[in-house]
């Protein structure tokens, strides 16, 4: 690797070696940038890498609420404003009980790349809270978004900041949220996206990920002449990334043979079809309930507790779309083994390293999230856009958009990769591409 690459990595992992996802993230992105560093000297000169690493600002907040039994419980919120070279910051809230800084570092890190990628004027950040919604109720739910929003309404703005969903955050969070920051601000500024439809919402920002992380693995089969008809897909998660993903690879042929969530994995012998799919959107949106209940729901389905997909069957497509650093080595080595031929991840860095380089030993089409699941944060985008015009565009116009910009960062992907002569290589092209625009923004605006 490049020295300069070498000594900014190692002087990270002297500081932040505990936190091991922005490490990981950190690694996985500087790493790719070997060839484009050693051409363009002045990101040496303006010590760009030293200074897209570290977050612009990190605020981190308490926030005390009131359970249903009257008891005070208390959990801490957090926001990553990580950079703002080439728009307002802007990225997900993450409601989970594994939720820290340093997660939220990777995520914010990951977030500047994808939004330069959706080729809109977006800068990248990511906040949340280990607050845990399982389990709770929706007063409780409320309570707890609206003393997050007491905190962090006076760091966001429709041009400062404009946070969104993420996992544990889907439409009731936004809902309770906006309802927040509304009353306190009294403006209805268009201050976070994911919301509903009838109050400033887009269509197609529910199905955004998950419909274009599908877009994005058909455009990569493409390259090979193939398509997604009778496919054998399996997809991890069965959250918003996830059921969308499900449904787009079934409507374009595709048979989706697995979810899964934290307890274990569905495997449905017979291919989840939309009207199963539509039962698993009310078990799991609706009743908040566990994946494991579509086995009894349903024939020929097997739970596998504690499992996550990659090894149970055999399949041509994987789409991890639950969490961070869910298929590892041995899931990559059953995957070639078994004849997959595309990963394309919907969630943010599903893969780890060392399985990301044995997929693309082998020559698997690998598709790193930060370009692949980029459609969510792009449709938000598009939100923004419609928010600042006061108007709505119709689900055709927004998917139609939405499908040209997955194919745009797919081709500017494949581009950057052909450029430095690895055309293949996703990785390596989506963190070019997503760098660049964002350097020279950096290196424009001055220290
Ligand atoms: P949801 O909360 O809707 O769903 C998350 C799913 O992943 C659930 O099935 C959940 O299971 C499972 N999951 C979460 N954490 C774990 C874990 N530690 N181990 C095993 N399973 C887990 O979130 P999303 O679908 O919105 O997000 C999924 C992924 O996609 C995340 O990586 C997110 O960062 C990424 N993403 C989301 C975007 C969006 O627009 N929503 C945009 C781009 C990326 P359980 O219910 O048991 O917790
Ligand atoms: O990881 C992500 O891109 C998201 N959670 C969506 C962010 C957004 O602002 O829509």
């Amino acid at each position: 690797m490049n020295s300069y690459i070498n000594s900014v990595l190692s002087d990270l992992n002297a500081k932040y070696g505990h936190e091991k996802e922005y490490i990981q993230s950190v690694t996985e992105v500087l790493g790719s940038l070997d060839k484009l560093i050693e051409s363009e000297p002045k990101y040496k000169k303006f010590k760009i890498l030293e200074r897209i690493v570290i977050p612009e600002r990190v605020i981190m907040f308490k926030v005390p609420w009131i359970d249903d039994k009257g008891e005070i419980q208390i959990n801490i919120g957090y926001r990553v404003q990580f950079n703002s070279a080439i728009g307002p910051y802007k990225g997900g809230l993450r409601f989970h009980p594994s939720v820290n800084l340093g997660i939220l570092k990777f995520l914010g890190f990951e977030q500047i790349f994808k939004n330069s990628l959706t080729t809109l004027p977006l800068g990248g950040a990511k906040g949340g809270s280990d607050f845990d919604p399982k389990g709770k109720s929706a007063r409780e739910v409320m309570g707890f978004c609206q003393n997050f929003m007491r905190e962090l309404y006076r760091h966001i703005g429709a041009h400062v900041d404009v946070p969104a969903g993420d996992i544990g955050v889907g439409s009731r969070e936004i809902g309770y949220l906006f309802g927040q920051y509304k009353s306190i601000v009294n403006s209805y500024d268009s201050v976070l996206t994911g919301k509903g439809i009838n109050w400033g919402g887009s269509k197609i920002r529910p199905e955004a990920t998950g419909y274009g992380c599908v877009y994005f693995a058909s455009e990569m089969l493409k390259t090979r002449k193939i398509d997604l008809v009778g496919k054998r897909v399996l997809i991890s998660g069965a959250g918003n990334v996830a059921q969308y993903a499900a449904q787009k690879a079934i409507q374009l042929g595709a048979t989706v043979l697995s979810l899964s969530d934290s307890n274990g994995s569905i495997i449905d012998h017979d291919g989840i079809t939309l009207e199963k799919l539509e039962m698993i959107k009310e078990l799991k949106n609706v009743r908040r309930g566990r994946i494991e209940e579509y086995a009894s729901m349903v024939p020929n389905v097997e739970f596998h507790r504690d499992c996550r997909p990659w090894q149970l069957i055999p399949c041509d497509i994987a789409l991890p779309c639950a969490t961070q650093n869910e298929l590892d080595l041995a899931d990559a080595e059953a995957l070639v083994k078994n004849g997959c031929i595309a990963v394309c991840e919907g969630a943010n860095m599903p893969t780890t390293l060392d399985a990301t380089a044995f997929f693309q030993k082998n020559g698997i089409l690998f598709a790193p999230g930060k370009a692949s699941n980029a459609g969510g944060v792009a449709t938000s985008g598009l939100e923004m856009s419609q928010n600042a015009i006061r108007l709505n565009w119709h689900s055709a116009e927004v998917d139609s958009r939405l499908q040209s910009i997955m194919v745009n960062i797919h081709d500017a992907a494949r581009k950057a990769a052909a450029e430095f002569g690895e055309p293949d290589n996703y990785v390596m092209g989506a963190n070019i591409a997503g760098f660049r625009k964002v350097a020279d923004a950096m290196i424009d605006l001055g220290i």
